[in-house]
């Protein structure tokens, strides 16, 4: 049961125009799953390795589906990723490309959620998973590596905490999008999108900071319920020689942790990614020791999805949030490895899209699947609602 019998491996387009890797995976016994990988622009140092994508299919075909086909089971989602790293045979999934190995990790379990008729979440997660869905981070603003002549702060993130569902949420970060949109051209700052669909306003921080602020409050008085905004500042982007390098000058470690405790209080922010550097764990832990519990300041970079990383984080008490991309690391097990590792030790584990993205929604049933209290991935734009749409139909269990 689940054996699989064949693997494919085809090139397809991503968001941005890219190729990206897509892959099939059949079982004996009638599964079928697929899945495609993601891609960031502001990768942090320590993810595993894209390859190019023709290279990686070339040599994931070589030396993973081998090791795939009549021998491992595709319900054994162990089994699969362990193959794949023996397949590897680096640490860094530099031999075969995180990319082909994401996407066949991800299309084997949605081979075996296939063979036993029931949803993704629900194969991963198990049937006693708890009932509450994620909260939809939604980027309405953006800058940074994600558009040219933008924002220095890569994403301004409206977050519906108080909504009463998640097709609520959704649909308030869309308003807030359109809101957004509706001030930007009030302020005569006609402008297009960055990568994620985030408006990408040629604007300060300060003045993108009034915009979010005032969206987000017009919002909350026509929803009714509560709306906060957050960031990812995706800092390493900025850090250069020991300053991190804004617009309108340069701020030193202390400084930025000044600036964004800073940004915090005046904004009442409930989610603050990567405000530092990804090799500055005690910046993270000073930061984190500072501010209250009510907002999540989480590694992205810093942690890459690594449960190594995410360990010297927790003994230094560096954030109190991982973010969770699946392609960071390679495979649903070391995904999984990381959320669990995290939530453990009194982490969030927030699940992420990429800039680079496809229609694929399996990063929707992962944060079911393992209850995070919020999923980034966008507010408008096709690849970006896949996720959320699935969001909703998870919901009505449709
Ligand atoms: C990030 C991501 C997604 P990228 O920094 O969190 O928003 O961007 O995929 O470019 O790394
Ligand atoms: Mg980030």
């Amino acid at each position: 049961m689940t054996l699989i019998t064949e693997v494919g491996l085809r090139r397809v387009l991503d968001s941005r125009g890219n190729p990206t890797v897509e892959a099939d995976v059949y079982t004996d016994d009638g599964g079928f799953g697929r899945a495609k990988a993601p891609s960031g622009a502001s990768t942090g140092e320590h993810e595993a390795i894209e390859l190019p994508v023709s290279e990686a299919i070339a040599s994931a075909r070589e030396q993973a589906v081998p090791r795939l086909v009549g021998e491992v089971y595709a319900g054994d989602q162990r089994s699969v990723d362990a193959a794949l790293h023996a397949a590897d045979g680096t640490d860094d999934f530099s031999e075969i490309g995180a990319n082909s190995a994401v996407a066949i990790s991800m299309a084997a379990a949605k081979a075996a959620a296939d063979v036993l008729g029931a949803p993704l979440f629900q194969h991963l997660g198990g049937t006693f998973r708890g009932d509450e869905l994620p909260t939809p981070l939604g980027n309405v603003v953006g800058g940074g590596e994600h558009a040219a002549d933008a924002t220095d702060i890569q994403e301004f993130l409206v977050a519906p905490v108080g909504a009463p569902s998640v097709e609520d949420a959704v649909f308030a970060n869309a308003a807030a999008h359109a809101a957004v949109a509706d001030i930007l051209d009030e302020r005569g700052h006609a402008c297009g999108k960055g990568d994620e669909g985030a408006w990408a306003p040629s604007i300060t921080d300060e003045e993108a900071f009034e915009v979010v602020e005032q969206a987000v409050d017009a919002v909350e008085d026509e929803v009714g319920f509560e709306m906060r905004f957050g960031l990812d500042v995706a800092a390493a982007e900025m850090y250069d020689d020991g300053v991190y390098h804004y617009s309108d000058g340069t701020r030193t470690p202390e400084e930025q942790i000044d600036y964004i405790a800073g940004l915090i209080d005046e904004y009442n922010l409930v989610y603050v990614e990567d405000p530092l550097d990804e090799e500055e764990y005690e910046g993270f832990a000073t930061l984190t020791d500072r501010i209250s519990t009510g907002t999540l300041v989480c590694g992205d970079d810093l942690f890459v999805t690594n449960v190594a990383r995410l360990q010297e984080g927790i003994e230094q008490g560096a954030a109190n949030s991982i973010l969770i991309k699946p392609n960071q690391i390679g495979t649903l097990s070391d995904t999984v490895d990381a959320i669990e590792l995290a939530t453990e030790n009194g982490y969030d584990a927030v699940v992420s899209h990429r800039s680079g993205e496809t229609e694929d929604t399996t990063i929707a049933h992962l944060a079911t699947a393992t209850s995070a209290p919020f999923i980034k991935t966008g507010a408008v734009g096709g690849e970006r609602t896949a996720k959320l749409n699935e969001l909703i139909r998870i919901e009505h269990n449709a």
